[in-house]
């Protein structure tokens, strides 16, 4: 009798993990889009537009990722989450994939039944405050009230970073971003302590005056930001890794939206290869040969979305810093398509 119900539940984990195996990928072209969980609105990441569509360098990892499946990035459906929501929906498989400013920890990326298959954004956390408070470094936070938001990485960080500089703080701690946002601008902290990329967003696009407000020199701890996908699934986990890869490659070898179609005809072998000119590379990933061509022809390459999003040509103008390419100093560095 044990042996069966042995047999019996060996079997069931093995259909499970067989389903499992293989199923995101059907069941996001079953339903004619990929859904992605986001964030509820954080300009320049995450966050619908005026026309209510949504934009930002994580929304274009997304569509990247449905222009791969669908040669269409227009297939694709957001889920807005909160810091702490974002696990549970991935877990319960609410949503494909978690684009939304995360850091890979080492707990995350284990424990959570959850892995990241890349980082899009090289951060760390950092410190904002009123220029009023007369405060230019962080050494001098001590007895300082601090925003931060439940759920994310910033908690521990900071209590982590504060006990080993003996600083005296009081976290003022709130679910929703808006509440966060809320409470630093009508001065309920005087520090807000977030990713140096939120820092930027939230100074840009949420707070009256920006010019009230300056970004503290420190940063603190590393902040690799990437997408998250559900454990075993090995076939998605490698459509989102080289998604991404393919956008890094992309700009490496220069190859952007507006010159992708005259790049069909380059010799180049990397460039035949990443436009699917070579065969067998979509195929390795379950999808069609030209999956990194539609990428590329409709949402660009790492740079184009780097600087439309975040970047020199966005409000954000946040430098390429740690995020440029490995040849220009950066850590950025697309694993070969080959
Ligand atoms: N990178 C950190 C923080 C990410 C995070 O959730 N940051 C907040 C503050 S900027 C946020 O994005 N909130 C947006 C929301 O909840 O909609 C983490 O992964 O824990």
């Amino acid at each position: 009798m044990k042996t069966l119900s042995l047999v019996i539940t060996t079997l069931a984990f093995t259909l499970a993990g067989t389903s499992t195996q293989a199923s995101t990928l059907d069941t996001v072209k079953q339903r004619g889009h990929v859904i992605c969980g986001t964030t509820t609105g954080f300009a320049g990441f995450s966050a619908p537009d005026s026309k209510g569509e949504w934009q930002g360098l994580d929304i274009d990892l997304c569509k990247s990722v449905a222009a791969a499946i669908f040669g269409d990035a227009s297939k694709f459906k957001t889920v807005p989450l909160n810091s702490q929501q974002r696990f549970t929906a991935l877990q319960s498989g609410e949503i494909d994939i978690l684009t939304r400013n995360t850091t890979v920890t080492q707990q995350r990326d284990t424990a959570l039944g959850i892995q990241s298959p890349g980082v899009n954004f090289y951060d760390g956390q950092g410190f904002m405050v009123a220029k009023s408070l007369g405060v230019s470094s962080a050494k001098e936070l001590d007895g300082a009230t601090i925003c931060l938001q439940t759920g994310t990485s910033n908690e521990n960080t900071l209590a982590d970073w504060a006990r080993a500089n003996k600083i005296n703080y009081t976290p003022v701690v709130f679910d929703q971003f808006n509440e966060v946002v809320n409470a630093f601008a009508s001065g309920r902290c005087d520090v807000y302590s977030t990713d140096a990329s939120g820092l930027a967003s939230i100074r840009i696009s949420r707070l009256s005056n920006p010019n009230d407000y300056i970004v503290l020199p420190e940063l603190i701890s590393k902040e690799p930001l990437g997408p998250f996908v559900r454990q075993g699934d090995d076939q998605w986990f490698n459509i989102v890794k080289w998604t991404l890869h393919a956008q890094l490659n992309a700009e490496e070898m220069g190859v952007t939206s507006s010159n992708v179609d005259k790049q069909l005809t380059s010799t180049n072998p990397a460039i035949q290869r990443l436009l699917g000119v070579t065969e067998g590379f979509g195929k390795n990933l379950g999808l069609d040969d030209k999956w990194a061509y539609h990428i590329v022809k409709q949402v660009g390459n790492y740079g184009e979305s780097f600087d439309r999003n975040v970047g020199a040509k966005s409000p954000l103008n946040i430098p390429r810093g740690l995020n440029q390419q490995w040849f220009k100093g950066g850590l950025h560095y697309g694993l070969p398509i080959r």
